[in-house]
Order: structure tokens, then C-alpha cells, then sequence
């Protein structure tokens, strides 16, 4: 599949999505819906990539919301089945076997921010503005971000950013905890990258397994997380990979870890 609404770039074991629609900032149409489900389809067939990046294109826009002009035209059951694609394919983001990272470059309004959310983590420009600010258009998130959000920053404080629909800045967003970093504009994606290379050094079997643990722990009580460490624990032993890190701690010597699955 070409791709018209996104751009996909793999190199060095990283993949980068950038939303591509400049002109309406990025938002978030079903054509690039479409796109986005198809690279991460690409994603996953590619064991040589081992970390995803998320960013926008432009200088201006992580991306700005779902696009509203698309938006009017769908009646209550489209916009039902809209909302459900958006939600799929960012469930399909959180699923990735590989760590995804957002690096937000400017407004990620919206369906922007609940993309952003979908990723394990976020670094944002001094110029990113976070927010869901459909109640401006007599609207709620309708791709995760009531969940998300909450989830992540606690309920009083998405509700009041879900019920002011106000934006906020980088640096609120960082003291919300809803963000891991601020960088400058300039130096954004070097910073991500340097994140990214690092993540990607890493044993695969065990990235993968930290990440299913937190995300799917996190989501019952301590004891049960617990128990979902253990096996995690345990299979995670078995891998290659930790062969190779337990051996080279004891040989005093880095580890060469060889990224696949087994
Ligand atoms: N949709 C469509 N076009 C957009 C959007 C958008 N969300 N945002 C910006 N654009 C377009 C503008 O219309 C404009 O196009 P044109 O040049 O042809 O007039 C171009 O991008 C540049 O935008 P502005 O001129 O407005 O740029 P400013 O710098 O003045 O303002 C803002 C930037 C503040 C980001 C402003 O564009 C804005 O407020 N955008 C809308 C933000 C918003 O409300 N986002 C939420 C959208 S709703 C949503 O995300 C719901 C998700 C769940 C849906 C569930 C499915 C049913």
C-alpha cells in the first residue's frame, strides 16, 4: 500500500510514522486511519524494527484533532464506526510488540493528544499544546482519550481538561505526568532517537515481555500483576537474550543482544 497520508521510514532497526497532512495540520481522516493501520501491519512483519516513533509533519502540528470537515458529514452511526477505527487502530499502537514513542512537535489536539496517549511514552517540543477540546465543538474524545487520559493523569484532572476543553502547554503536561520530556524544537527528534537507539540495544524477548507486563498488570490488582510478572519472569529466562546479558555481566564484557525471538 502507498501511502499518501503518512510517511513510514524504517532505519537502523527504528521506524518512524510521520502524519502527513501539512495543510490541515495533520488531522485525522479515514484515509490516514486506513494508512496508519497498514504501516503498522508493515511494522509487525519487520523483525529487524525494534522501536516506533510517532511524530507530525511540519513544524506547526503533532496532529490537530480528527478532521472536523470529514467529521460534520458522518451521521450518528458513521461517526459511531469512525470513533471505533480510531480506537482499533490506537488499541493496535499500545499492542505493538515494540516500544512506541511519541515525539510531539507542536498542537496534538484532539484525536492528537489521543494518539500521543496511545504510545508508551511521550517527549514533546517547548511548542507542543496538548487537549481535548471537543466540547468546544459540542463534542467528547471519541478515540480513547476519556480512558487514556485518565487513566494516566487521574480523573480530576482529565475531567477538567475534558469539561474546560482547555489546551495546555508542555510544561503543565509534564506536571501532569502525561508527558516524559521536554526538549527544544530543534532538538526533538535527536533527543527521541537517542531514547529510541538506546531501547533498541536492548534483548527483544525482554522489551516485549516489560512491556505486556506493565500494560496488562497495570490493568488488575497488585497480587495478579504480580503473578503476571512471574511468568513473564520465567519465560523471559529462557530467551537467548538473557543468555547473553547474564553471561557478558559475569565475562565483564557488553552484551550483543541479537533481537530475536526465541
Ligand atoms: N480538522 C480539519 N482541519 C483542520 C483541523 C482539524 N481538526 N485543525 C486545523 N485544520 C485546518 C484549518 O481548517 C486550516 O485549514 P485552511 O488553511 O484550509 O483554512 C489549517 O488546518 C490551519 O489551521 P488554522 O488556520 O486554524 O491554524 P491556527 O494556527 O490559526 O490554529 C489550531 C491552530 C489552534 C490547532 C486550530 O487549527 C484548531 O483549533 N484546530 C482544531 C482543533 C480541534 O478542535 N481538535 C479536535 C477535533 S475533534 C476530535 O479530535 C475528535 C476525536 C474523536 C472523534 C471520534 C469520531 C467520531
Amino acid at each position: 500500500m502507498s501511502f499518501e497520508n503518512i510517511i513510514l521510514e524504517i532505519d537502523n532497526n527504528i521506524a518512524t510514522i510521520f502524519f502527513n497532512r501539512p495543510k490541515a495540520l495533520n488531522a485525522l481522516n479515514n484515509a490516514l486511519f486506513d494508512e496508519l493501520d497498514a504501516a503498522l501491519d508493515q511494522i509487525m512483519a519487520n523483525s529487524d524494527v525494534r522501536v516506533l516513533i510517532l511524530t507530525g509533519s511540519g513544524d506547526k502540528a503533532f496532529v490537530a484533532g480528527a478532521d472536523i470537515s470529514e467529521l460534520v458529514k458522518m451521521n450518528p452511526l458513521q461517526a459511531k464506526y469512525f470513533s471505533r477505527k480510531g480506537q482499533k487502530v490506537f488499541s493496535k499502537i499500545e499492542d505493538l510488540p515494540i516500544p512506541a514513542i511519541a515525539a510531539v512537535n507542536g498542537f496534538a489536539l484532539g484525536g492528537g493528544s489521543e494518539a500521543a496517549l496511545a504510545c508508551d511514552f511521550i517527549y514533546a517540543s517547548e511548542k507542543a499544546v496538548f487537549g481535548l477540546p471537543e466540547i468546544n465543538l459540542g463534542l467528547i474524545p471519541g478515540f480513547g482519550g476519556t480512558q487514556r487520559l485518565a487513566r494516566l493523569v487521574g480523573n480530576n484532572r482529565a475531567k477538567e481538561l475534558v469539561f474546560t476543553g482547555k489546551n495546555i502547554k508542555a510544561d503543565k503536561a509534564l506536571e501532569y505526568g502525561m508527558i516524559n520530556k521536554i526538549c527544544s524544537p530543534d532538538t526533538l527528534m535527536e533527543e527521541v532517537l537517542k531514547t529510541a537507539n538506546l531501547i533498541a540495544s536492548k534483548g527483544k524477548v525482554a522489551l516485549r515481555a516489560a512491556k505486556e507486563v506493565i500494560q496488562n498488570g497495570t490493568a488488575t490488582d497488585l497480587e495478579t500483576g504480580c503473578r503476571i510478572e512471574n511468568d513473564a519472569f520465567g519465560l523471559t529466562m529462557s530467551s537467548e537474550d538473557a543468555k547473553e546479558g547474564t553471561s557478558a555481566f559475569l565475562e565483564k564484557r557488553k552484551p550483543e543482544f541479537k533481537g530475536e525471538l526465541k
